[in-house]
């Protein structure tokens, strides 16, 4: 059987705080554990990589500076790097998740390994995963739309973690190859209401008080000022208190609005806190009010938490969240009614534990990381057998 098979993974993503990262590293562990080799190949170590594994190694690319460099070519670094790496380390095939640059520098170390001199030639079949902005945003860019879509269709396996991205790809970029969907999946033992490590409720909130949290890092996309005007709403007419996870950008103006609202003493900022199921199982609504979400990672873990999310119905949202049953879906900038289902569902303590079972069991059922790593590996088997 092809999951029995075990592979030597050179996995690529962006090591910071964003969705994608988050689910390159989660995949990374969720293969060591099950007897897979993973060599991360980044400039720095993902930020979900806490803890040391048998099965799992980090190599650093060093990008030499140079006084000519105005932009010092962070994908030629690469590229030699995930080259090397797979000839010492005799890897199967690159994993790299966002398309941009990591597609272009797979390419490169293929074609370099095709062409290696002194007996070192080898094939190094890669497989680029889809997350969102690097298609609908980033990739749409003239000075990189060209380069993705070749990246894409030279790529030996295609990913995309919806329905919807997968169509926006094909509509946007016209790619002639095959695109698989393999959505984004969550840990259920980890990530769970009855999780052991969870952080003591009393440290943010008082025994009356609801918690309502957003997660994210804090890009334009995410709107997290709506967020603050959602909760300035809601705890107008329930006690309640916001959790604040991540960084980013808009991290001052959501600090502002805080701060002009008299909002200080409710919300708390936590930066980029490690472990955030330890939080998350304490929550009672997370708050997503994107512009455009190709998923939704951070509502997937809420729910597997039994914690409802109330979202923008964008994107690939509507894939996860069935409106009134495992979530809320408003407009994107429709903040009253957002914060009228939050009011409703936080008065209604019967209401809202009934939609947190619905979405545990919807994360569980369609999404857990027992099933989804399993479409990985079949996708890795299938990609070597044709690359023979
Ligand atoms: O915008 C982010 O949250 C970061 C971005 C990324 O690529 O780092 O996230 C995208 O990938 C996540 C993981 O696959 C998805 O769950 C998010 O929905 C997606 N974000 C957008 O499409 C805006």
């Amino acid at each position: 059987m092809a999951e029995d098979r075990k592979f030597r993974i050179g996995i690529t993503c962006y090591p910071t705080y964003g969705g994608s990262g988050v689910v390159a590293t989660e995949l990374g562990i969720e293969l060591a554990n099950r007897g897979h080799d993973i060599h991360f190949i980044s400039y720095s170590q993902p930020i979900r990589l806490i803890e040391d594994h048998p099965h799992i190694h980090f190599h650093e690319v060093e990008v030499s500076q140079y006084p000519l460099f105005q932009y010092p070519p962070y994908d030629l670094a690469l590229a030699t790097r995930m080259a090397e790496v797979a000839q010492i380390y005799d890897l199967d095939l690159l994993h790299v998740h966002y398309a941009i640059p990591h597609s272009v520098s797979a390419l490169l170390a293929r074609q370099m390994l095709a062409n290696a001199r002194n007996g070192g030639k080898r094939n190094l079949p890669f497989v680029t995963t889809l997350h969102g902005t690097d298609i609908t945003l980033i990739g749409l860019d003239r000075s990189y739309l060209p380069i993705t879509r070749f990246s894409i269709e030279q790529s030996d396996g295609v990913t995309a973690i919806s329905d919807y991205l997968k169509e926006r790809t094909v509509k946007e970029f016209d790619v002639q190859n095959e695109i698989n969907v393999i959505p984004n999946f969550v840990n259920c033992d980890l990530y769970s209401r009855n999780n052991k490590h969870a952080d003591d409720r009393s440290r943010y909130a008082e025994p009356n008080e609801r918690i309502l949290v957003h997660l994210s890092n804090f890009r334009p996309v995410k709107r997290v000022c709506d967020v603050v005007e959602i909760f300035d709403r809601v705890q107008k007419k329930v006690p309640a208190r916001l959790m604040m996870i991540g960084d980013g950008p808009d991290r001052a103006n959501a600090e502002y609005l805080v701060r002009k609202k008299g909002l200080q003493k409710r919300v708390h900022f936590l930066g980029k806190t490690d472990n955030v199921e330890n939080k998350l199982a304490i929550c009672d609504l997370l708050l997503m009010p994107s512009e455009l979400e190709s998923f939704g990672l951070a509502a997937l873990e809420a729910m597997a938490c039994k914690v409802p999310t109330i979202s923008t119905n964008v994107g690939g949202v509507p894939e996860l969240i069935e409106h009134g049953k495992s979530g809320m879906l408003a407009d994107v900038g429709d903040v009253e009614t957002m914060a009228k289902y939050a009011i409703d569902l936080l008065s209604d303590e019967k209401a809202l534990r009934t939609m947190g079972e619905s979405a545990r069991f919807k994360a569980q059922s369609d999404f857990c990381a027992t099933k989804i790593i399993a479409k990985y590996e079949a996708l890795y088997a299938r990609v070597l057998a044709r690359s023979l």
